[in-house]
């Protein structure tokens, strides 16, 4: 076996098992990209290896991943922001242009190039706190040439950096105001022509929906879900973040790789993301940001088994948030998670949320050689800090 690359005297949380997967005294090896060794120095396989790279008892965690965003948009609403700090409500900043139909408007002005320009720095800052995998959606152009410019925009931005992108297609997103008053006919849209062509183009590994009473009710989003199977594409949910739609559950019966938000979640719909094995992915920046009071049920989660993610939420409207670790400040600050719960919703559960756990998320043989080497002396300080980042250095496909 020749083996590119050894990093050693490190202390590694691979992420398997039920803690953190702790190894003292490790080393990770790789060859052409993929992990051949992440455990007990004394355990490394007897080959040559091209480089070594010394750690100095630095910390090694599988590179960060961050499965739900909305990281290609144009503008910000940081006036709106301001309305809203002075009181402002939620229909009269619709009223006076905002919302996220002027997200949609200035998202659907700018080509194809310029998404990509707007989109690097957020994936900048991503990165430079140990991301290596991203989820990215579009829903912000409502229309096919949009749709699609956000989508291939997105699949760029792995080109464009060291990062593995996965591309969610979120048509069902808003209503477009050409559709006003048929949003029937905009879902028929979406499943006719978008989704089969989207599908087409291999331009989504996903299709995902707001199912809520300002995005769409569950029997559109049904629709929705029915067409994304017939292309063989999974599906994932926005639900119940304002209200209780059932979302979930919905989700849950088309086997949903995911179900996001979840405050308003009953126990009827934690059972049915536990029986389908879907993923419950936390979004605290947006819970914080639109200073919601409602907490997921993350204690009835934890009893059901059901898996639970953190992701940033990157948005322009609910959640400008381009930070993981922050974000799993939050998820332990506001909604009690504990460490290994916050690291495993970064890395793990949000692998499995892409349906990527048997490609990314932890350290073990076969996986891609993605780490992320932190100048720390214990995992709890990458949830405990906020607003400093410890990151020495980062590796994606053993770069
Ligand atoms: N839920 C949200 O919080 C965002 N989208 C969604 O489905 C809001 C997006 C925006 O306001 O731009
Ligand atoms: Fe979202």
């Amino acid at each position: 076996m020749q083996i590119d690359r050894i990093w050693t005297n490190a202390r590694l949380a691979t992420m398997t098992g039920a803690g953190l997967g702790v190894v003292e005294n490790g080393a990770v090896a790789c060859t052409r990209g993929r992990i051949v060794h992440a455990g007990p120095v004394d355990a490394l396989p007897p080959a040559p290896a091209a480089e070594r790279i010394d750690c100095a008892g630095r910390w090694i965690t599988p590179g960060l991943i961050d499965c739900h965003t909305h990281l290609i948009h144009m503008g910000n609403r940081a006036r709106e922001f301001e309305m809203r700090l002075r009181g402002a409500s939620y229909e009269e900043i619709a009223r006076a242009g905002g919302g996220i139909v002027s997200t949609m408007r200035a998202t659907r002005a700018a080509s194809e190039d310029e998404l990509v320009a707007a989109a690097l720095p957020r994936l900048d800052a991503l990165i430079a706190e140990g991301l290596t995998t991203i989820e990215i959606k579009s829903g912000y152009g409502l229309d096919a040439p949009s749709e699609l410019a956000m989508l291939r925009a997105a699949r760029r931005l792995e080109r464009e950096r060291g990062v593995t992108v996965r591309t969610t297609f979120l048509g069902a997103h808003a209503l477009p105001p050409e559709y006003q008053g048929d949003p029937d006919g905009y879902i028929a849209m979406l499943c006719n022509d978008l989704i089969p062509r989207i599908a087409g183009e291999g331009l989504a590994d996903a299709v995902d929906g707001f199912c809520e009473g300002i995005g769409f009710t569950p029997a559109q989003i049904e629709r929705v879900f029915t067409a994304a199977r017939a292309v063989g594409l999974p599906v994932k949910l926005h639900a119940e973040q304002l209200s209780n739609l059932h979302g979930a559950a919905l989700a849950a019966r088309f086997g949903a790789l995911s179900a996001d938000h979840l405050e308003y979640l009953d126990q009827a719909g934690v059972a049915a993301m536990a029986e389908a094995g879907t993923v419950a992915v936390l979004l605290p920046g947006a819970y914080y940001f639109v200073r919601e009071t409602q907490l997921p049920p993350v204690d009835a989660m934890r009893r059901a088994g059901v898996p639970i993610a953190l992701a940033t939420d990157c948005n322009p409207g609910t959640s400008p948030l381009t930070s993981l670790l922050l974000t799993m400040n939050m998820g332990a600050t506001l909604f009690r998670l504990t460490v290994d719960e916050c690291l495993r919703g970064v890395t793990r559960n949000a692998a499995r949320a892409l349906g990527m756990a048997d490609d990314v998320g932890t350290l073990e043989p076969g996986k891609r050689c993605d780490l992320a080497i932190w100048d720390i002396e214990h995992p709890a300080e990458l949830v405990y800090r906020m607003g400093f980042n410890p990151l020495h250095a980062r590796v994606w496909s053993g770069q």
